[in-house]
């Protein structure tokens, strides 16, 4: 396989794979996919440490290079393609920042999903990430309000990284309804070609994406 295609590592119940495989069908680039398997704890063995130290997906191989971490991914992917990058200097910076913006809180909406879908926890766990988790989706709806895109006049790595890590907020018990701006963003990146929700995005082995 040449070099120069993109290999994701991912697993199809993860927003931190979803972010990047977004990304990859949005912009229509063909590439592999590697399914990971968390629920074996595949992210935890040696062959996989070896591409991301942390055990956790995604994971991208390009060109020789290996890069982790979703948003050092899109970034790394808005660079590379110019795809999602913004439109200036300013916004590309503007981009990254809600990217790390994102890291810090919209994680939040993703430990309040990961709580209810997968491990229970102490209801004292929750009644602390639950208000953090609203605020940060509170946030991105103010953000919003007057505009269509988070930076800029089009859609960058800034809104794929911020709704690619609230996407399975619902099942968190969290309706996007009670975010108006929020709900019309998202219908605005239905609208895009090449989009899809994650389960029906991320395969459940591995694939060859070869877009025509
Ligand atoms: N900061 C990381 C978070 C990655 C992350 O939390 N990945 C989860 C799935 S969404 C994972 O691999 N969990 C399995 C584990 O930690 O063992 C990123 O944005 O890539």
């Amino acid at each position: 396989m040449s070099d120069d295609r993109i290999t994701l590592y991912g697993s199809f119940t993860s927003s931190s794979s979803y972010k990047p495989m977004l990304y990859l069908a949005l912009s229509g680039l063909p590439f592999s996919f590697r399914t990971v398997n968390l629920k074996n704890g595949v992210q935890k063995q040696p062959e996989y440490l070896a591409i991301n130290r942390y055990g956790q997906v995604p994971a991208l191989r390009h060109r020789g290079l290996t890069v982790v971490q979703s948003n050092v991914v899109l970034d790394y992917l808005a660079r590379t393609t110019g795809h999602f990058a913004g439109a200036t200097e300013q916004e590309q910076w503007t981009a990254r920042e809600w990217l790390s913006w994102e890291a810090d809180n919209i994680t939040n909406v993703a430990k309040v999903r990961h709580y209810s879908r997968f491990r229970a926890v102490d209801p004292a766990v929750m009644d602390y990430f639950r208000p953090l988790a609203e605020a940060a989706i509170g946030f991105v709806d103010r953000s919003l309000e007057g505009r269509d895109w988070l930076v800029g006049s089009g859609p960058t790595i800034a809104d794929i990284g911020c709704w690619g890590r609230m996407v399975f907020m619902a099942e968190g018990g969290l309706d996007i309804t009670r975010w108006p701006n929020v709900l019309a963003w998202s219908e605005r990146l239905k609208a895009m070609p090449g989009f899809a929700l994650p389960y029906d995005l991320i395969p459940k082995k591995d694939t060859e994406f070869n877009p025509a």
